[in-house]
């Protein structure tokens, strides 16, 4: 009750209202960013990406991840098709102006291509998921 009474002698009001509100901004972001735990301690990871013919030696993202934890990936494209990760039974299709998302879990280390079976048959690397191996 002192301490109250103390910070509100020593701050204007409005200084006092712009902190509260700067803390609840903080605290809201650190909510809506930080990764959502599971009970066996896995994350799960959220993404955004496009799917662009990339030019040579341009890179395509790498979304590292650990192993066993949970990957979504939000996919907008330029062109139709499908996406896919070899192994996994999950294949959205996509199209322009219809983003879709991709779901995995993470059950094996390695580095996997995250691309899209375009329409016209050529295919588009979209991104590398890292899957770091648990210890
Ligand atoms: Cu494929």
């Amino acid at each position: 009750m002192n301490a109250l009474v103390a910070v509100k002698r020593r701050m204007p009001p409005l200084k006092l209202i712009l902190v509260c509100v700067l803390i609840a901004i903080l605290l809201l972001g650190y909510e809506y960013a930080k990764p959502v735990r599971t009970v066996h301690g896995h994350e799960t990871h959220e993404f955004h990406v496009t799917a662009v013919r990339k030019k040579p030696g341009v890179q395509i993202p790498v979304l590292s991840v650990a192993q066993g934890d949970s990957v979504i990936v939000n996919i907008s494209s330029n062109e139709p098709g499908m996406v896919m990760v070899h192994g996994v039974d999950e294949m959205p299709e996509v199209e322009p102006g219809r983003p879709t998302q991709f779901h995995m879990t993470a059950k094996t280390s390695g580095r996997f291509s995250l691309h899209l079976h375009a329409a016209d048959g050529t295919q588009i690397e979209i991104a590398t998921i890292a899957v770091l191996p648990q210890n």
